[in-house]
């Protein structure tokens, strides 16, 4: 294969093109969370079995997701990632399976280049990485690759980073890690249209710097990429609300529609059903603000 060939498989560079178009269309799209792990803090080991995840996958596109991400690694506070190949053989099979049964593009959570080069050949059209392409190898693995990538911040590594997280500024910080990481990719060759930008919400983050960075997020989507908003069941709502995990619905959709309010484009959830609703009525208000400013007289 020469360099500058195609490395999506054909029937795959399809729905990658088809990723991108939809990337830059105005409304939000809900991204189903698929966790292929033992120890994952809301579903760890629930659908560790390949086939239960598949089937989780089907569930959630059928709730309405217009796209699956696929991980391997659970990145909760405290956590040690696995081997490579033990990575590979949790999430190959599911996004194999998963991108010749949906018609949603999948995306594959690792940090890895070796798992991001197995991925894409198995069909993952897009990377979602917790480490924004710092680990060796993974930024040249990613421009090669030609795909979509979701560039996060986080302060520290999951095993560590929520002992003493510290900032300055933190929305100030967030932006200008985001924007040195988009450079390194844009230097790397990564197309302009294929980054995704995350402030990481929980990776490296008291409450306070999480609400600072939603409250802010808009700041971020300013920089005029797509924001992927990562708010999930995560600890933060728990620490709002005094729930456990199990009960952090109504907490997950308010957070979506905050972060959708403050310009994110993906919306990477538990709850697909759920979001889409809220979603739904997030862009009925929006049509009828467009009409407002066309007939004032409606209002
Ligand atoms: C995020 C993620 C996030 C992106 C996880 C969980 C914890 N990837 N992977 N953003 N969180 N891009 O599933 O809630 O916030 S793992």
């Amino acid at each position: 294969m020469t360099p500058t060939a195609d490395p999506a498989p054909p029937v795959f560079a399809g729905a990658r093109d088809r990723l991108v178009r939809r990337l830059g269309e105005p409304a939000v799209l809900v991204c189903g969370i698929v966790n292929v792990t033992p120890d994952s803090f809301y579903d760890g080991g629930r659908y560790q079995d390949p086939a239960r995840a598949v089937d989780h996958g089907h569930t959630l596109v059928a709730e309405g997701a217009e796209m699956l991400d696929v991980g391997g690694e659970s990145t909760r506070p405290g956590s040690h990632p696995p081997s490579v190949a033990e990575e590979i053989a949790r999430v190959i099979p599911v996004i194999d399976a998963l991108a010749h049964t949906t018609s949603v593009p999948v995306s594959v959570d690792t940090s890895r280049p070796e798992v991001m080069r197995e991925a894409v050949a198995a069909g993952a059209v897009m990377i979602n990485d917790v480490r924004a392409l710092r680990l060796r190898g993974a930024l040249d693995a990613a421009a090669a690759l030609k795909v979509p990538v979701c560039l996060m911040h986080m302060q520290g590594e999951p095993a560590t980073m929520q002992i003493a997280p510290t900032y300055y500024d933190v929305v100030g910080e967030v932006h200008r890690f985001l924007v040195g990481r988009v450079e390194r990719c844009l230097t790397a060759g990564v197309a302009r249209e294929h980054i995704v930008l995350d402030p990481g919400f929980g990776f490296g983050k008291t409450l306070e710097h999480n609400l600072a960075l939603l409250a802010g997020l808009r700041s971020i989507a300013n920089l005029g990429y797509p924001v992927l908003a990562g708010l999930s069941r995560k600890g933060m709502l728990g620490a709002i609300t005094g729930r456990a995990v199990t009960d952090r619905l109504a907490s997950s959709v308010a957070a979506a529609v905050v972060a959708a309010q403050q310009g994110a484009s993906i919306l990477r959830v538990h709850d697909v059903a759920a979001t889409v609703d809220a979603i739904a009525v997030i862009q009925a208000v929006d049509i009828a603000r467009a009409a407002s400013t066309k007939y004032p007289q409606l209002i």
